[in-house]
């Protein structure tokens, strides 16, 4: 294959639309994305020997070779983070911890995560962090920081200031913010009678845990709503409206996870609308198939319609992209190749787009213009770009990255 001469070709065809192919390589390289260190172990962390998923998470799937600690982990990340190009996070549970001896949720300190900062140094990587309010037995009656038992409550506060503390910590040590984003199961699986007290007290406790003071500049708060979980069916307390107006009380951002809605809306739409009052989001970019199932993100009408909303809408510094998905049925390695890749194409597609253009047709009235090209550029040369990225960020091109982790898998994976 001849990547020089494709891309050639590319930059006249798109030339003719007045885009810039070698800019948007730069867009989609320069663009952060936070990769979930969860897809590597089905979310079960280090906590214990065998960390088990309570209260509304599920991973499915018994494909051998899961990373069973940190080395193994930060092995396999390793290898799959030379197969996607771009600017890369990893974004870390509280459950991931590195520490010898148990540490109670309430008690984790940055200490536990030095050796990460000190790895993600060594690997040019930035870090986000994510307090962990499930697979505890003081989560396993469905309820945390909006518990009614006061002591269970304050556990849980405990955990989310610790949480912010060590995100800041991140965000100081490796010079890049770092995004510490909340999400708690809790819910009700049949019919509640008091719905309002829970949400009180999941409101009381945001106030606790935001009254400790961060610094913007490398710990920037997200909370993340949720619309049912598994065997929270009837109600879940943190819902949208719910986050929509602590996000706007206590000026954090809102994080929109795609499979966090009802199956007809769009995170794309979302965006914008609630960017107008609200000072960012955070993306959990997933794939839920039928529920929240978080399949491997592929390259789909949706995913491409999150990234041109970004641009279109100049959201690039306001947007923080994160992946959250975990397939335990194929190689996880895999998973993590294909949806970063994915993200990173349609990053491209979105820098690709003759913007500027297609907003003057809308704004002049000529809806027939924007509707005739959004179809032509559909069959531009996008692939050759693609291949053009990946070569000049030292990633194999095409399917190659294939044979690379069934061999590492043959090599490590298999003898786990
Ligand atoms: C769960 C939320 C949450 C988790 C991660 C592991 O429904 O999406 O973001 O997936 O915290
Ligand atoms: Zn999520």
């Amino acid at each position: 294959m001849n990547i020089e001469r494709n891309l050639e070709i590319a930059r006249e065809a798109y030339a003719k639309i007045g885009v810039d192919v070698d800019a948007a390589i730069k867009y989609a390289a320069e663009t952060p994305v936070s990769i979930q260190c969860w897809q590597g172990d089905d979310v079960s962390g280090f906590e214990a020997p065998d960390g088990e998923l309570t209260g509304g998470i599920q991973s499915t799937g018994n494909y051998p070779g899961k990373a069973r600690n940190i080395n193994e982990l930060r092995a396999d990340f390793e290898f799959a983070n030379k197969l996607i190009p771009g600017k890369k996070k990893l974004s870390l549970h509280a459950i991931y911890l590195d520490s010898e001896k148990a540490v109670p949720r309430n008690e984790i300190s940055t200490e536990h995560f030095a050796s990460w900062v000190q790895w993600a140094r060594e690997n040019g990587l930035g870090l986000d962090f994510n307090p962990t309010f499930f697979s505890h037995p003081l989560s396993a009656d469905g309820f945390t920081l909006s518990n009614d038992d006061e002591g269970i409550r304050k556990f849980w506060v405990e955990h989310g200031i610790k949480s912010r503390l060590i995100s800041e910590y991140f965000g100081k040590e490796l010079g890049m913010t770092s995004c510490n984003n909340l999400w708690v199961p809790d819910g009700f699986k049949d019919t509640p009678v008091n719905r309002a007290k829970k949400r009180e007290n999941l409101a009381k406790s945001y106030e606790e845990i935001f009254a400790v003071k961060t610094d913007d500049k490398y710990n920037l708060d997200a909370i993340e709503s949720k619309v049912f979980g598994i065997g929270a069916e009837s109600c879940t307390i943190g819902s949208h409206e719910f986050y929509m107006g602590c996000a706007m009380k206590h000026g954090k951002l809102l994080t929109l996870d795609t499979g966090h809605y009802h199956p007809t809306e769009v995170v794309s739409d979302k965006i914008s609308g609630v960017l107008t009052y609200l000072p960012g989001v955070m993306l959990h970019v997933s794939r839920p198939v039928r529920w929240d199932s978080d399949h491997v993100v592929i390259l789909d009408d949706e995913l491409k319609a999150i990234t041109t909303e970004i641009r279109r809408g100049g959201f690039e510094k306001r947007v923080h992209i994160g992946l959250d998905f975990f397939d335990g049925s194929i190689n996880r390695i895999a998973c993590w190749t294909i949806g970063a890749r994915n993200m990173e194409k349609a990053l491209l597609w979105a820098a690709l787009e003759p913007v500027a253009m297609l907003q003057k047709f809308e704004a002049e009235g000529d809806f027939t213009s924007r509707l005739a090209y959004l179809e032509e550029i559909k069959t531009l040369p996008f692939g050759f770009v693609w291949d053009a990225y990946c070569a000049q960020h030292n990633v194999p091109v095409g399917d190659a990255w294939l044979a690379d982790v069934k061999k590492y898998e043959a090599d490590v994976l298999s003898v786990r």
